[in-house]
């Protein structure tokens, strides 16, 4: 066993031996652990039923989700319409594939379409695969619209990004967890600090780029959220160059932040964003994924005009389950939802609500540094070395407490409950996460 490996188990074995399990936890923690990959590491915890904000574990004890499956129970956990859309279909028809037409897919698409304003989508099932295609359609309209001679595109992505885990998207991952021994890498990507109009405009002026791939708010890397005026700046960049813009909104999107899109900036419409605000920073490709099916079924879609999409002809690109009936019904029951239950309103008035009492905490406290986000899309920064545990043990004691957050990039949790959650449930985690940090000792 070398260093590495021997500083790894250390770790692994002190973060286990900071939280008591039953022995009915700890079988079926270890079944995972026999018979699975150890492609994660698991806070200790083990869940078998949710509803709202709420999960249960196997002994019964119910938690506030503050993880909502990385933003993907958005509309919380089983949704009695998105849930009620989902057995219907299952009963009725569940895969057609793409050879055949089926009776509930074009409705989904004419309903996506104007839901967020594009003329077409192009359904997929996981975010990667999204991001792909997204990789693919600007390729594909850089050589054939723009002109770039062949094989010579580059795509303009961020330090600190993530966008999924497929061999491509890994090559431009800055994280060496993600990409270290996956090579050999393709070409064609530049990679620009975050959140860094200068950089920006220097990549953009290089020749041959089709476009720019970029997350509103970095999720992964610790809810990094840029400052304002980068999304509009961006997007005018890509305009004046001629490149696409391209919006990774897989985990920002679909009310999170407390607009519609995170790149809707802070319109103030009413039912669902307008698209045509001041603030809205329009992509030519817009990723999403997640909340899309509010979490009960891999549904993804990428999003573009007539102009773009329509490079992409039969045979190019496709996927076996993409647009399937069970995805087509359940995301329309899951947009719905947002819109019939002020998602995005209640995110924006809630999200504020938590960095306020966050920074009072914050204030009276060196435990904690700092809170950033927006919307439901939150983070603490803990005050300690990012190699250290404190984040890890401080998920554990809140776990304890009834609330279940996950700590990202050493340092940082991340905070983001369903967005159902009502002001007096907040308040009731506010109060845990208080009481945690008073109690917890580094
Ligand atoms: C894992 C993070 C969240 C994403 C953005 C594409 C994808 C994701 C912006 C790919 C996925 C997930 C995947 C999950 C952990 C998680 C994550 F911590 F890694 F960053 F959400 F915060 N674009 N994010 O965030 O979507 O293919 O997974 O459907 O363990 O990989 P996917």
């Amino acid at each position: 066993m070398c260093v590495v490996e021997l500083y790894r188990l250390s770790i692994f074995v002190l973060m286990q031996s900071t939280t008591t399990l039953s022995s009915k936890s700890q079988a079926y923690i270890d079944l995972e652990d026999q018979h699975g990959a150890h492609n994660y590491h698991p806070l200790p915890v083990v869940l078998q039923k949710g509803e709202g904000v709420y999960v249960w574990d196997v002994e019964g004890k119910r938690y506030f989700d503050f993880l909502s499956a990385y933003s993907a129970v958005n509309q919380g956990h089983a949704h009695p319409k998105i849930t009620q859309a989902l057995i219907d279909q299952a009963q009725t028809l569940a895969l057609t594939s793409r050879a055949f037409y089926n009776n509930c897919l074009g409705e989904y698409e004419k309903f996506v379409t104007a839901y967020f304003g594009f003329d077409k989508v192009l359904p997929m099932n996981t975010g990667a695969e999204a991001v792909e295609t997204a990789i693919k359609l600007c390729r594909k309209w850089a050589y054939e619209k723009k002109g770039i001679a062949e094989n010579q595109a580059q795509i303009v992505v961020c330090e600190g990004n993530f966008h999924g885990r497929t061999t491509t998207i890994v090559s431009f991952s800055s994280d060496p967890d993600s990409n270290q021994n996956f090579g050999p890498y393709p070409a064609g990507f530049i990679s620009i600090p975050y959140d860094d109009i200068a950089a920006l405009e220097q990549a953009m002026a290089q020749p041959n780029v089709a476009g720019f791939l970029v997350e509103p708010i970095q999720g992964e890397a610790g809810v990094y959220t840029p400052s304002d005026d980068f999304m509009r700046q961006a997007r005018a960049l890509c305009t004046q160059h001629n490149a696409l813009f391209i919006a990774d909104e897989v985990q920002t999107g679909i009310a999170r932040t407390g607009s519609l899109l995170a790149v809707c900036g802070n319109c103030s419409c009413e039912s669902k964003c307008e698209q045509q605000t001041a603030t809205y920073a329009r992509p030519d490709i817009l990723i999403l994924g997640k909340a899309l099916s509010g979490g009960v079924y891999p549904v993804s879609a990428v999003l573009a005009d007539d102009a773009i999409m329509m490079v992409i002809k039969p045979g190019q690109h496709g996927s076996t389950f993409g647009g399937n009936p069970i995805a087509a019904k359940v995301a329309i029951a899951a947009l719905t939802a947002v819109e019939e239950e002020s998602l995005i309103q209640n995110a924006r008035k809630l999200g504020a609500i938590f960095r306020e009492e966050m920074q009072r905490i914050i204030d009276q406290n060196d435990l904690l540094l700092k809170v950033r986000g927006k919307g439901l899309l939150n983070a603490v920064v803990v005050n300690d070395s990012p190699d250290s545990d404190t984040a890890w043990r401080l998920c554990v004691a809140l776990k304890e407490n009834g609330l279940l957050a996950k700590p990202t990039h050493g340092n940082i949790i991340r905070f983001a409950p369903p967005l159902v959650i009502t002001e007096t449930q907040l308040r009731e985690c506010i109060s845990i996460i208080e009481k945690t940090v008073q109690q917890f000792t580094k």
